[in-house]
């Protein structure tokens, strides 16, 4: 075995104890909890994805068009030769209508925890943009307080952090994430955010429980991973998904819910689960304008310029950081 296949072996172990230990801690806490990161692994990337077409999820179909819209704007504002650096990049498809917009970009710097996607991505975006720097980074961009690739001279280091993905850190989190973020874009840096707004509650409602359940099966993966990777003995059709939106808190809340009592294994150890049980698995917070300014403030950003569709479904938001 080569030395880089040695480390991928070694990263998928180490990505493996770290979801050990997160379930076994999670599923032992009062109320029970595994953080939503864990949502993610190829098959459910593969079923967000397919979340993201849903005629229900209106999200990702308004941020596009925000961006289509604004992209030149954004560009005004940013100036020539920024450094576009996009956390959580996936497979960095709205990224490219930034780039696009962008006079003469520095570097696209992508940052994703995982490397198959990351290496996929940015040998697409080579062959797509050959005059542009890219400059992957893979980490977990919740825990990075500093980039750790030379990024190329740019003028201004540009972040970009769509999808309503600051909605899924409850209020304290997002403030932190902001703040570091804020620090690693250096003076002059700026951060374009996707914010979902709060709306109708039934709009909300649907758009987390699609009539072709798409969004459930997302959720009951993570059962069948805990299965497949932590040798647990979870019977999915013991359990369903349940999403409502809590008006006080201003958040679709999403658990997997116990339909009977059960017993399950998950490595090694016994969980008992009572009728009605649930394990807490993804909040999805929604904002107002009110809500928008106060994050940003408590992070210390300024708001430039918001960008809502007609129906003010959704926003994009560009802030600098206050000097
Ligand atoms: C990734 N994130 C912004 C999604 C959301 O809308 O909070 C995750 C999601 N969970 C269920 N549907 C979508």
């Amino acid at each position: 075995m080569n030395s880089s296949a040695l480390a991928l072996d070694q990263a998928q172990a180490d990505d493996r104890a770290d979801f050990q230990e997160a379930v076994l801690a999670g599923l032992s806490h009062v109320p029970r909890a595994i953080p939503p990161k864990f949502l993610y692994d190829a098959r459910g990337s593969a079923l967000f994805d397919a979340i993201c077409e849903l005629p229900e999820y209106y999200l990702t179909r308004t941020e596009t068009a925000i961006l289509q819209k604004c992209g030149g704007q954004i560009a005004k504002l940013a100036g020539p030769h920024c450094a576009l650096i996009e956390f959580g990049s996936g497979s960095s498809v709205k990224s490219r209508l930034l780039i696009e917009a962008l006079p003469d970009p520095a570097a696209y710097v992508p940052i994703d925890i995982s490397r198959r996607h990351l290496d996929a991505t940015a040998a697409k975006l080579r062959g797509d943009y050959p005059s542009l720097k890219v400059e992957p980074v893979c980490a977990d961009y919740m825990a990075l307080t500093e980039l750790p690739v030379e990024v190329s001279p740019a003028r201004r280091r540009l972040g970009f952090f769509p999808g309503s993905t600051i909605g899924n850190l409850d209020p304290g989190e997002a403030v932190a994430f902001l703040r570091r973020t804020r620090r690693l874009l250096g003076p002059g840096g700026a951060l374009v955010l996707g914010v979902d707004l709060k709306k109708d509650p039934r709009r909300l409602h649907e758009a987390y429980n699609d009539a072709a359940g798409v969004t459930a099966q997302f959720i009951l993966n993570l059962l069948h991973r805990m299965n497949r990777e932590l040798g647990a003995n979870f019977d999915p059709a013991g359990f369903e998904h349940e999403a409502f939106y809590n008006a006080a808190e201003g958040r679709i809340e999403i658990y997997l819910k116990s339909l009977r009592p059960q017993m399950v294994m998950v490595a090694g150890r016994r969980f008992a689960f009572a009728a009605g049980e649930r394990i807490h698995s993804e909040y999805s917070y929604k904002y107002d304008d009110a809500g928008i300014a106060a994050l940003a403030r408590s992070a210390g950003f300024t708001i430039t310029r918001t960008w809502t569709d007609p129906g003010r479904l959704f926003a994009v938001i560009y802030l600098n950081g206050m000097p």
